[in-house]
């Protein structure tokens, strides 16, 4: 990608609003934004604040009455010349101004070109980059603390300690290789082993940290499971009020996982609906086999019981459910089987929820059970000194891992010593993966596509 020519975006949110902020950025952009301000005579002192009537260039027809920040290179949130004209907040206000400057030469900036730029001049690293994007979709306050401390560059730190203690014993091991003709490892084993193992302790409590924060960093997942039939698809659009997944009477309608984002006493949640579960080929099996995932990769697994029926109450799959819902109450029978014998009010029985999809009977409570169980995952598991955050470095932290215990392992067998270097080295690359020194550009897009524009 050219990071030379200059991006233009909105900063804030579309729509109406008290301000609207045009980003520019890039080589260029301050004469092309005095273009649109002919009554500054020149271009203003770097981070002054400064009135100007903003003009299309092209007509010379008055845009806004605003303000405008010129920033210099290296001294910028991209590391680039550029410029931010604070608007009054019109949405036609400001797409009036973003396209007197396109017409001045910009282009729209693609999702998260701002902060590609501010990686691609050294200001952030990838894992401040990331914390940028955490920060902006940051649901809870725990959220808010970890981004501000990754952009503050203290995981980076971590991340840059690990990886530099890996260096140093490859650095070792590699002047050892130089000095030795044959295979015979003359570096001290034991003590390369305890090194390796001291690593290998860092990187497995960063991964607990990280999968034990997961839930409250990027939300919980709830899934509904059950046999076939119990009621799951109308719990779930119940739960969502809308007519999302599609009911049937026929049992084995859901196929694929179904997934919608909620939100439960203001925390936002993944829900799940899932095929029902029984033994099955062809295209319902491949359903129940991702039921079975999806229920497994949850924080939470909802078991639903048809409550008529009282069919699907053994569980299946192996899943292990955290609430029981018994459903279409509406249906029991209630004057019958009150003694406690576990049959018709089987759901008072056994600490489920009893729900109504019809008249809506324990939808509140369900509600509320279900936020009690959000808050114990995102609140038991959290931590605060966390090495890495988000699937992609968690991944390559595992990867780094892994590495670094084939180069153990080859150690501890007696293996030529350049084998577990290589190992070694590649840890070291996954670990610089993280923070962004060696990563692909693919990585790159996927990483900034994730973005707003804007950013
Ligand atoms: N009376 C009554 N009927 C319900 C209730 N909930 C679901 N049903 C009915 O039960 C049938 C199955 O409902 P679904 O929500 O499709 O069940 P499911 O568990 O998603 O079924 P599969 O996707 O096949 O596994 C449909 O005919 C629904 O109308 C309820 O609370 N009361
Ligand atoms: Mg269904």
């Amino acid at each position: 990608m050219v990071s030379s020519d200059v991006i233009v975006a909105l900063a804030t949110a579309p729509g109406r609003g008290a301000l609207g902020i045009v980003r520019l950025s890039g080589a260029g952009c301050h004469s092309l934004a005095m273009r649109l301000c002919p009554g500054l005579r020149e271009v203003p002192m770097a981070r002054l604040l400064t009135r100007v009537h903003i003009v299309d260039p092209g007509s010379g027809r008055k845009l806004d009455d605003a303000t405008v920040v010129f920033f210099n290179h290296g001294a910028s949130f991209t590391g680039e010349e550029s410029v931010e004209f604070i608007c009054h907040g019109g949405a036609l206000v400001l797409d009036g101004v973003i396209k007197a400057c396109t017409l001045a030469g910009a282009r729209h900036a693609l999702p998260g070109e701002f902060t590609r730029r501010a990686v691609a001049s050294g200001r952030l690293d990838l894992v401040q980059a990331e914390a940028v994007a955490l920060l902006a979709d940051a649901s809870n306050e725990q959220t808010i603390d970890v981004a501000l401390d990754a952009l503050g560059g203290a995981q980076s730190e971590k991340i840059a300690n690990l990886r530099g203690f890996l260096l140093d014993i490859l650095a070792n091991w590699e002047a050892t290789l130089d000095f030795i003709e044959d295979d015979n490892v003359v570096v001290d084993v034991e003590e390369a082993l305890a090194l390796l193992d001291q690593a290998i302790s860092t990187m497995e409590h960063g991964i607990a940290a990280a999968q034990a924060s997961r839930p409250a960093i990027e939300g919980v997942k709830v899934a509904l499971v059950g046999a076939p039939n119990a009621g799951k698809s109308s719990l779930f659009n119940a739960l969502l009020e809308q007519d999302r997944a599609i009911v049937r009477p026929e049992a084995g309608t859901t196929r694929d996982v179904i997934s919608e984002r909620l939100v439960l006493s203001g925390v936002a949640i993944e829900l799940l609906d899932t095929a029902g579960l029984r033994s099955a080929d062809g295209v319902e099996g491949e359903g129940v086999a991702r039921a079975i995932a999806a229920a497994q990769q949850a924080d939470i697994r909802v078991w639903v019981v048809d409550g008529a029926g009282l069919a699907g109450v053994e569980a299946f799959g192996g899943i292990n459910p955290d609430l029981v819902v018994y459903s279409k109450a509406d249906l029991w029978d209630r004057g019958r089987d009150r003694d406690g014998d576990g049959d018709r009010d089987r759901g008072r029985d056994r600490d489920g929820v009893v729900c109504s999809c019809v008249d809506g009977t324990g939808l509140g409570e369900l509600r509320k059970r279900l936020s009690a169980l959000i808050d114990q995952v995102t609140r038991t598991g959290f931590r605060t000194d966390l090495l890495v955050v988000g699937q992609r470095q968690l991944t390559a932290l595992f990867a780094a891992l892994h590495r670094v215990r084939a180069a153990k392992a080859a150690l501890s067998s007696n293996m030529p010593l350049d084998l577990a270097a290589i190992d070694l080295r590649a840890a070291i690359d996954h670990l610089g993966e993280i923070s962004g020194s060696s990563v692909s550009e693919e990585i790159m897009d996927r990483v900034f596509s994730r973005f707003c524009i804007g950013k």
